[in-house]
């Protein structure tokens, strides 16, 4: 019989353009559920690229190598209870889907969240001037320029960081989290923490 009951954890999958915020939201949700305790970890595709996945290209094959090495950590990290927050540009579909097929065969579950961002904002942001250059030719293969980027068909949570501030979306995210019972150790975790998101939830654009 088993002594203590453990619950599954959760892949937080952040997919969209560079630049589009996915870090940004992943590390300001990461440090709130961790302020209330739980276990929590990000993967990020920049710095994963410089360790585990270092002297990978950006041809579709690579990137799905990528995004294969980082669902397989993930996976491990969420079927120990942690909640894994992966943001990864992870152009093509089938490959997410796979990740998602093998962190579910483990009981654990996983929600991928698309971050949305208009390429003319991206643009207009560069915040790593990597669009100049990619429009400038000097960047091949660039995602969203002259590399395709696969809008996921049906996302748990949709994002949209040229029309919502980082607050909403993590409180979007933070909210489906809770109906979905991935911050349930604690039952007041879980409801303060969702009550919160609900409060700052009130405003949605409900086009979104
Ligand atoms: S993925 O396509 O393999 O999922 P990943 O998220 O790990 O991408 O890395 C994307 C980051 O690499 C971008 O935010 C950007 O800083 C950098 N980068 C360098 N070259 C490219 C490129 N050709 N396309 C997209 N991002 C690039």
């Amino acid at each position: 019989m088993e002594k203590y009951m453990q619950t599954k954890g959760t892949v937080v999958w952040l997919t969209g353009l560079s630049g589009a915020g996915k870090t940004t939201l992943a590390r300001a949700i990461s440090r709130r559920l961790a302020s209330e305790g739980l276990f929590v970890e990000t993967l990020d595709g920049d710095e994963v690229r410089e360790t585990l996945c270092r002297g990978l290209g950006f041809s579709k094959e690579d990137r799905n190598t990528n995004v294969r090495r980082i669902g397989f950590v993930a996976r491990l990290l969420a079927r120990n209870g942690v909640i894994v927050f992966a943001s990864v540009i992870s152009p093509y579909g089938e490959a997410r889907q796979a990740v998602r097929r093998s962190v579910e065969d483990d009981g654990a579950r996983f929600v991928e969240v698309f971050v949305r961002c208009p390429l003319a904002v991206l643009v207009a942001r560069d915040v790593k001037g990597l669009y100049e250059r990619a429009l400038a030719g000097e960047i091949a293969h660039f995602t969203g320029v002259s590399d395709p980027y696969e809008e996921p068909g049906s996302p748990d949570i949709i994002v949209d960081s040229s029309v919502e501030s980082v607050e909403k979306s993590a409180a979007k995210i933070v909210l489906h989290l809770s109906e979905i019972g991935a911050l349930a150790g604690e039952v007041s975790q879980s409801e303060v923490l969702a009550s919160e998101a609900l409060a700052s939830a009130g405003q949605y654009e409900t086009a979104l």
